[in-house]
């Protein structure tokens, strides 16, 4: 019984990842030029903290916490990572429709959390 609600904790955790990363990448084209972004984290802001990139690109962001634990949360394309204190985490997403999205720190990194956020333009 113990051993039953394991997995399914487990179906269901790993249903959620794979969610979000169909989102993000759900109609990506496979000759979708690929664009790479490097971003930095910490206490308490994104460098770049504007993001610019083309629509109809994969965007390959990797993001790299100097200092403590931040997290990024980019709600148009489902994506939601937690990045360990001074490691790198990568995301992707396919910039499908152009427009200006908001990206934020969701992961609780001190007294000027809240203010840590940026944003994504999609051109
Ligand atoms: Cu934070």
């Amino acid at each position: 019984m113990k051993y039953t609600i394991l997995l399914l904790v487990f179906i269901i955790l790993s249903g959620c990842a794979s969610g979000e990363k169909k989102k993000a990448l759900e109609y990506l084209p496979p000759d979708a030029p690929v664009q790479e972004i490097y971003m930095t984290a910490r206490q308490f802001e994104f460098t770049p903290d504007i993001i610019h990139v083309k629509q109809g690109t994969h965007v390959v962001l990797e993001i790299e916490s100097l200092d403590v634990t931040h997290g990024f949360k980019l709600t148009q394309y489902g994506i939601n990572v937690t990045i360990p204190a001074k490691t790198k985490t990568t995301v992707e997403f396919y910039a499908q429709e152009p427009g200006t999205y908001p990206f934020k720190c969701a992961h609780f990194c001190g007294v000027g959390h809240f203010g840590m956020n940026g944003k994504l333009i999609v051109e």
